[in-house]
């Protein structure tokens, strides 16, 4: 029995008792948490590595949301809470396998090495986006970094991880596609077919489920009938997990046991990761119309940042005086970014009319024309502006 497949048996075993008050505030009744064997796996050193890109999110996403609030940027959507799951999953990954993200997932890049200057860049849709304006803000993608942009058509993304996971089956490559999705993707068309092609395929894909207790206003305990998403793996024939979403450690155990048993022809896996969505659905959200204080509250006390603050302390891998250090060093790093990014201009108008074709057709080439013409008539081009 691998590490994974113990796991699930001892979720399978664990008594789940719904929580009143919890329920009565609308999350899942927040069962008793279910622990993979979370050995500390990871070095002082690792851990200190999966904090700072942690960190490095959470300061960029305090940051990104003052700009929108300032209206410097239209739209942005942070992972506060989910930090632990969306950095120390990946974290088991080889740089050759594939992150395709859900809604949360993006600043794995950065874990990556993708620079920080196009990765804001995108949420500007300036000129120093690879994706030249095109996607929605919050979208990053990075080939260099075998990244996906985010799969904001909930759960689309399923179906997409679990064909490059079957490609690299075929070519017999040994890379893993590791695919987010949310506690909502989970009621999705696209969670099925992805599960049970995976599985009667064996195809190399770890699935992490960020079940972060609400779909925009809509509870876990709205969205399925099951006692944990974790469960729901049992009925397509691969191991299910479930693991405190908060602790680095704990994800990082299920999933690099997912990842070697998926390496090494074995299959999927579905880890849950009982998580917390700290902040708003979105910047066009306002979470205070449907949830409880009271709950955000509870979450609080396990924000997966102050947790491994806490533990690197105690191992003597930070200090207060370091960790103030890191804080202030991300946030100069950050701010610099920004301010380059903020002085690009947009992209050239020609590069709407790029892409897909090799040759323009005559009806694209038409309507180049009309649409230089006009941008001459109201003077200037879209590449100039800010
Ligand atoms: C197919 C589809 N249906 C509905 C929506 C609208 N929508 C955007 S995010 C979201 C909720 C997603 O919840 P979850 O999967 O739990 O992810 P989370 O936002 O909590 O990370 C919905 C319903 C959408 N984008 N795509
Ligand atoms: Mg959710």
């Amino acid at each position: 029995m691998t590490r994974a497949e113990k796991a699930v048996t001892k979720a399978k075993a664990a008594k789940q008792k719904p929580a009143a008050a919890a329920k009565k505030n609308g999350s899942n009744g927040s069962h008793p948490v279910v622990q993979t064997e979370a050995k500390a796996t990871l070095s002082t050193q690792q851990l200190l590595e999966i904090y700072r890109a942690m960190l490095r999110i959470r300061v960029l996403d305090e940051r990104m949301m003052t700009l929108q609030r300032q209206g410097r940027i239209g739209f942005y959507g942070t992972c506060s809470g989910q930090e632990a799951a969306t950095i120390a999953s990946t974290y088991a990954l080889r740089a050759s396998d594939w992150i395709v993200p859900a809604l949360r997932e993006a600043g794995a890049m950065l874990m990556r090495g993708f620079p920080l200057v196009p990765y804001i860049a995108q949420v500007f849709g300036n000129s120093g986006d690879l994706t030249k304006g095109r996607q929605m803000p919050s979208h990053q993608a990075g080939r260099s970094v075998n990244q996906v942009s985010w799969g904001s058509c909930i759960g689309s993304q399923l179906p997409h991880a679990v064909g490059i996971a079957f490609a690299a089956k075929l070519s017999k490559h040994d890379t893993v596609a590791m695919a987010f999705m949310g506690d909502g993707a989970t009621s999705s068309n696209d969670f099925h077919t992805s599960m049970n092609f995976a599985a009667v395929f064996k195809a190399p894909v770890v699935f992490v489920c960020q079940n972060n207790h609400w779909s925009i206003s809509i509870p876990t305990h709205r969205q399925t009938a099951s006692e944990s998403i974790a469960i729901k793996a049992v009925a397509y024939g691969m191991p299910g997990v479930k693991v405190d979403g908060n602790d680095p450690e704990a994800v990082y155990a299920a999933c690099a046991a997912a990842v070697e048993r998926a390496r090494r022809g074995g299959g999927p896996t579905l880890v849950e990761c009982e998580t917390y969505r700290m902040g708003a659905h979105s910047s066009s959200d306002d979470p205070t119309r449907y949830r409880d204080q009271a709950e955000v509250d509870r979450w609080k006390l396990r924000d997966p940042i102050d947790r491994t603050r806490a533990k690197l302390i105690k191992a003597k891998g930070l200090t207060e005086a370091s960790d103030t250090r890191l804080r202030a060093d991300l946030l100069s790093e950050i701010n610099a970014a920004i301010k380059e990014v903020e002085a690009l201009p947009n992209p050239p108008s020609s590069t709407l009319f790029e892409d897909v074709y090799a040759e323009l057709p005559w009806h694209l080439q038409q309507q180049q024309q009309e649409f230089e013409a006009a941008l001459k008539r109201a003077g200037g081009d879209l590449g100039g502006g800010h």
